[in-house]
């Protein structure tokens, strides 16, 4: 009894601690349970996850029978799962015509065996109707609050609570990585470095987080920010929303893996991530990666995962996540019969890597 009450106070404790580390001091015990965990993974592990993985593959479009290019390969689905709301709101499917109702049961599904979900938003432009790439219209500065669109903003993020309310597995809420307005340290999004001041950019970022955590009372979330490939920690840092509204602190870099790139600097450039990581108390991922149709037959091997485990810093990352098997001309995951095929599964019988059917049961 004694024993008892001192493990729970102690367990409490830990919990507690845990929990205050959180952008979201109320988040769902299964929120601070997966943030907990994948700390505590990333010491030695690295997450291999794929955008969409569950929704379509290079060769396939969508199938009801838990099926992904790389569980048909390997046997396992990733252990993390993007998903992209673009259009939410707008009709049944979003940009990639993956319809929004399958969205939700796919990420239930990740759930239930074991995964983790992450979502992506390539938000419309709210001044010209546009896509997230169309930058005219300086539309940061029109969603903010006192901004004649900021009505708008706020009706899109209600869908997304209505979206997430749909996450559900025996009755509770599931727990998901929000990576919203990623990559704006290029210019290629309306979020971008020149479409707007870092100001404007922080204050997005906290009042999004905010309408969401205090507002509208979500508590489903760990945020992840992205930017795009930084040379440096000052210019990671110029745009960051700070501690108290970053779970995670991600990388997208495509660059160091190109054909033609040199790929040490990725190694390096991780190793930066983890140190900012460490220092700030957060959680440090390889957000989105990957070599469009994968041209090197041992990119799993020799390059993605050698630099990744170039040092002791840069292979404390918690995930590294490639982007979407569109179709055999886009496509950056492996699949049963492409040239990297027999790399990957070299890839994945590194200790260090890590499939969904590899992490211990983390979300009961
Ligand atoms: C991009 C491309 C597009 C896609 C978008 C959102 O990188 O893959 O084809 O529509 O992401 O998923």
């Amino acid at each position: 009894m004694r024993l008892f009450f001192f493990s729970s106070f102690f367990f409490s404790i830990i919990n507690l601690s845990a929990q205050s580390n959180l952008v979201d001091q109320k988040a769902l015990p299964s929120v601070v349970n997966l943030s907990g965990h994948l700390r505590s993974w990333s010491k030695d592990h690295i997450l291999f996850g794929h955008q969409d993985a569950l929704a379509y593959g290079v060769y396939w479009k969508k199938h009801r029978s838990n099926r992904s290019d790389v569980k048909d390969l390997v046997k396992s689905h990733p252990a993390v799962v993007g998903w992209e709301i673009s259009k939410l709101g707008q009709g049944p499917l979003n940009i990639d015509s993956v319809d929004f109702k399958s969205m939700q049961k796919w990420m239930v599904k990740v759930h239930k065996q074991g995964g983790i979900n992450s979502i992506s938003w390539h938000m419309d432009n709210f001044v010209t109707g546009g896509n997230s790439w169309d930058t005219a219209g300086s539309v940061v500065s029109h969603i903010l609050p006192g901004g004649d669109k900021h009505a708008d903003y706020c009706t899109k993020l209600d869908r997304f609570v209505d979206f997430l309310q749909g996450l559900k597995y025996r009755g509770e809420l599931i727990p998901i990585i929000f990576r919203p307005f990623h990559e704006h340290t290029g210019s290629w999004f309306w979020w971008g470095k020149n479409l707007c001041t870092p100001d404007e950019y922080k204050e997005l970022w906290h009042f999004t987080i905010e309408y969401l955590r205090d507002k509208k009372e979500t508590h489903q979330l760990l945020y992840a920010y992205s930017p795009d490939v930084v040379n440096d920690t000052i210019e990671y840092l110029e745009r960051y929303p700070g501690d108290l509204h970053v779970d995670i602190m991600g990388l997208d870099d495509y660059r160091d893996v190109g054909t033609n790139a040199d790929h040490s600097k990725l190694g390096k450039r991780l190793e930066m991530l983890v140190d900012l990581a460490e220092k700030h108390q957060k959680i440090a991922a390889l957000t989105e990666t990957g070599q469009e149709r994968i041209p090197e037959p041992e990119f799993w091997t020799k390059t993605l995962l050698a630099q990744m485990l170039h040092s002791n810093k840069s292979k404390q990352i918690a995930y590294v996540m490639v982007w979407r098997n569109a179709r055999p001309s886009h496509h950056y995951g492996p699949f049963k019969g492409h040239a990297s095929a027999n790399d990957f599964q070299k890839f994945v019988k590194n200790n260090a890597i890590w499939l969904m059917k590899d992490l211990p049961k983390w979300n009961k």
